[in-house]
This record gives structure tokens, C-alpha cells and sequence, in this order.
């Protein structure tokens, strides 16, 4: 059994399709090579939602959600700025700054970031609360091969990892969908209530791969 899983979390595991209610990728060592990638057949999005909850004691900036394309690295990514405490949006290389946030160490936080192409605004609702809507970027969708990472953060399509960008901690509950989720839907999925799972990602039919040291696990919440 150990062995077993010992071989899980050193072994780059081929691409299989879950269900992972109620587990979670752990990230238990800082590299830079340890990463989830996430498929999808998608590759043209004009509006977008990207939820996800992680957990870190990172002081350092780190990648939460990572989806590059070959002509936009940063085609869709959420990125913490240490320096000056913001959470970073950034949609085809457009970045939106979100300041003020109740980021604490050492808990679950839920995170959902909403875009769409025809008035090109932002918004990030973090635990419930929603930001400011600020403008990115409007016109054109997100477009091409999408590769999709947690735990790194992508400075070429696909690679270009940076450890001093990776994310030691745990992620769950991904989810992509290909329009921008009405303020009632983020708040069910902000409150573990019943939600729509994503129509592009779905962490109920999750299609990944894992690379180097990347633990799949039940996902730990406190007694309640
Ligand atoms: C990562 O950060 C550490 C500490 O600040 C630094 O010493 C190291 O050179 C950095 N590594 C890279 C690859 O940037
Ligand atoms: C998500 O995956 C589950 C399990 O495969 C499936 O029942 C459900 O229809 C999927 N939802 C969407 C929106 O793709
Ligand atoms: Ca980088």
C-alpha cells in the first residue's frame, strides 16, 4: 500500500477522468515541477467563469489558476501579488488588480473570477464578496490550444515554470464554464451549496494529469 503510494505521488500519471468530489490536489513540496494539467476539448472562449478553492501558507507570490494559449500566455490567470497584496486577474495578457482582500494563511478560500469579451470587465468574488468590476480587456475570445496548470504558473505554453511562482498547498473544487455566472450561482458555489458544475472544466468529470509530486486526496474541511 505505501509502495502504492509512493508511486502515485513520484510518478507522472496518465491522463484519466475522475469524479473528484470531495478530494483535493495536494502540493506538499515546493518545485518546479510538480503541476496538474487540466483538458478540455474548448478552445474559444468569449465570456468566462473560473472557480476554484485553495488553501496555502505561502508568503510568496504563487499561480492559483494558470491557462495559457499560444498567442496569450497569461490568456486567463489568477496570480497573488506578495508584494502588494493583490490578486491578480489577468485575461489575454490584461491585468486587473484587486486589493483589500482577507487573503489569511491556513484556510480554505473561494475564488471565482468572471469575464466577458463584450465589455471586457473583470470581477473576482473572494469568499463570498465581490470586487470592484474592473476593465481587462474587451473584443476578441480567448482563443486556441488551451493548456491549463495548477500549481505552476506558465511563462511559455505549457513550461516556463517558476518556483518562486509555484503554489504549495491544496486546490479543489475547479471549475471552468463558458459564460459569466450570475451573482445567486457564484454565491451557491461559495457556500458548498448545489451549483451547475462548469460546461468546460468540471471537477465532477475532471480530466487531468498530474506531474512529479502532486498528491490526490479527500479533501480535509473542519468539523462541523
Ligand atoms: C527564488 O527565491 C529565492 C529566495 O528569494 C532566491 O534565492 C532564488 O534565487 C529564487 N529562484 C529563482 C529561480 O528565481
Ligand atoms: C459534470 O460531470 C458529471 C459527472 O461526469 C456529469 O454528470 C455532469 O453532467 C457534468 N456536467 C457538465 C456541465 O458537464
Ligand atoms: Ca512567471
Amino acid at each position: 500500500m505505501e509502495f502504492l503510494l509512493l508511486l502515485v505521488m513520484l510518478a507522472s500519471s496518465a491522463a484519466i477522468r475522475q469524479d473528484l468530489t470531495g478530494q483535493m490536489f495536494t502540493f506538499p513540496k515546493q518545485t518546479k515541477s510538480s503541476y496538474v494539467k487540466l483538458m478540455t476539448s474548448v478552445r474559444d472562449l468569449s465570456a468566462i467563469t473560473v472557480c476554484h478553492r485553495s488553501f496555502t501558507d505561502l508568503k510568496r507570490d504563487h499561480s492559483l489558476f494558470s491557462l495559457s494559449t499560444p498567442s496569450n500566455i497569461n490568456a486567463f490567470l489568477i496570480f497573488w501579488d506578495s508584494a502588494n497584496k493583490e490578486m491578480e486577474p489577468h485575461v489575454r495578457d490584461a491585468k486587473a488588480e484587486f486589493s483589500g482582500l482577507d487573503y489569511k494563511p491556513n484556510m480554505w478560500h473561494s475564488i471565482c473570477t468572471t469575464w466577458d469579451s463584450a465589455t471586457g470587465l473583470t470581477q473576482l468574488w473572494f469568499d463570498g464578496v465581490p470586487t470592484s468590476r474592473k476593465f481587462t480587456i474587451s473584443g476578441s475570445s480567448i482563443s486556441g490550444s488551451f493548456i491549463i496548470v495548477i500549481g505552476q504558473e506558465q511563462d511559455d505554453h505549457g513550461g516556463g515554470f517558476d518556483i518562486n511562482q509555484s503554489l504549495v498547498g491544496m486546490v479543489s473544487d475547479v471549475h471552468v464554464w463558458d459564460y459569466t455566472l450570475s451573482p445567486c450561482q457564484i454565491q451557491k458555489y461559495m457556500d458548498y451549496l448545489n451549483y451547475t458544475p462548469g460546461n468546460v472544466i468540471n471537477w465532477s468529470g475532471l480530466e487531468y494529469q498530474t506531474f512529479d509530486k502532486v498528491v490526490v486526496e479527500k479533501q480535509q474541511m473542519t468539523c462541523q
